[in-house]
């Protein structure tokens, strides 16, 4: 009866992110990481670990690499169809986002595009995208809809993410986002889609258990706040937890009501105000920064990090990746972004991308650290400073990647 499998990694330096260590990364020295088939069973000085360990399993000698938390990209649309690189060639050309929106293209080109492939077709050609993540070592990823905006549509989407994300060593957390933009079928009457949003999409959804949150586009070319409070009211009576994409282009109080609903991100949040940061302390609602978006729009409005920070905001890092605003498959180099951008440091970055995005998911107790009773989801870098992970993209320092305890 000795099905579970106990592995030790020896001679590593192993970089926590687990509040519970004083030291910056939460790094642990001369320690030992004892892992009990999918879980992480203990941390011990090492010399401890090696006696009880002996002769219960395989000792793996790291031979001085970091071992980190497995990466969480917390905020992804990585299920599409399509491309937009036609359009980015023409905002190249000084034509604004909003104006490429209101004429029927950005988000809507998309879902045409989403809308003309089935399930399958959906799921392999967001494929590549989810393996370049993992490549870079991604083991959870959140993924939304909101390129389908029909129910058949949205469905689809969401079975095409759990499709994916079990043919492969990686964790899903499905988000709904119906309110992402406003589909044909109802142009002219936002209030009308609204209600099929509330009546129809979100409880079929529910009721089959495809999304774990919902999340909504709280802005001037998306929904207004009243109507993003009605979703948020839905989703809370279907046991959905609430997210949003709130003041990424203008400052609407959306922080605020993802923080009234005691929401589990506030993402994007370039133009967030005082009150908007003082909601999110207070609900313990995690800020989401997206600096992909930011560098491929050209924004020059930063979220107020220092704030933030001051205020005792947990960060959490993600790709953001979409065809039209953010269309990169690497939480390296959303990590790279959020230093260069928005100034955080590359142990806020690795924050960010692990306990913080973690929290984002409403997953903090069991992912996101180095510590007993998490899910052993690791990654181990051949390198000799945590900050190498973003710090020179191109080349890829990940030598092993740990899901569950099984490599892959
Ligand atoms: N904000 C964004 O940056 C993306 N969605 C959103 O609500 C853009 C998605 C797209 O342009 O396809
Ligand atoms: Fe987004």
């Amino acid at each position: 009866m000795d099905s579970v499998r106990d592995t030790l990694w020896i001679n590593t330096r192993i970089a926590t992110c687990d509040a519970h260590q004083p030291e910056p990364y939460g790094a642990v020295h001369g320690h030992a990481l004892w892992l009990r088939g999918t879980h992480i069973h203990a941390l011990l000085p090492q010399e401890q670990a090696v006696r009880e360990f002996a002769g219960r399993g395989e000792v793996i000698d790291a031979q001085g690499c970091w071992l980190t938390p497995g990466f969480i990209d917390c905020h992804t649309h990585l299920v599409y169809g399509g491309n937009r690189a036609a359009e980015w060639a023409q905002r190249l050309q000084g034509v604004p986002y909003t104006q490429i929106a209101m004429a029927g293209g950005g988000i809507l080109s998309t879902v045409r595009a989403t809308r003309a492939l089935d399930e399958d077709e959906l799921a392999l050609a967001s494929l590549a995208r989810l393996k370049a993540l993992m490549a870079e070592g991604v083991t959870t990823v959140e993924i939304k809809s909101g390129y389908g905006l029909t129910l058949h549509d949205e469905i689809k989407q969401l079975r095409a993410a759990h499709k994916l994300a079990t043919s492969l060593p990686v964790e899903l957390a499905s988000t709904l986002l119906s309110a992402h933009a406003l589909p044909p079928e109802f142009s002219d009457d936002s209030d009308g889609y609204i209600r099929h949003i509330c009546d129809v999409i979100l409880p079929a959804v529910a009721r089959e258990h495809l999304a774990e949150a919902v999340d909504v586009f709280c802005e001037s070319v998306g929904f207004s706040p009243a109507q993003t409070r009605r979703v948020f009211e839905a989703a809370t009576a279907h046991g959905l937890r609430v997210k949003g994409h709130v003041e990424q282009l203008s400052n609407l109080g959306g922080a605020q009501l993802v923080a009234e609903f005691s929401g589990l991100s506030a993402d994007h949040i370039e133009y967030l105000d005082d009150a908007g940061v003082a909601a999110l302390a207070k609900a313990g609602t995690v800020a989401v920064l997206l600096p992909g978006a930011y560098y491929f729009l050209g924004e020059t409005q930063k979220p107020p990090v220092a704030k933030l920070r001051a205020a005792g905001v947990a960060m959490a890092v993600a790709t953001d990746l979409n065809p039209g605003t953010s269309p990169f498959a690497s939480i390296r180099l959303a990590m790279n972004q959020a230093c260069v951008l928005f100034g955080l440091t590359p142990e806020e970055a690795l924050l960010g991308v692990t306990r913080h995005a973690a929290q984002a998911l409403g997953r903090a107790t069991s992912h996101g650290r180095l510590a007993a009773g998490c899910v052993a989801d690791l990654l181990l870098w051949d390198i000799e400073h945590p900050a190498e992970i973003m710090y020179a993209l191109g080349t890829n320092p990940l030598s092993r990647r740990l899901f569950r305890g099984t490599e892959g």
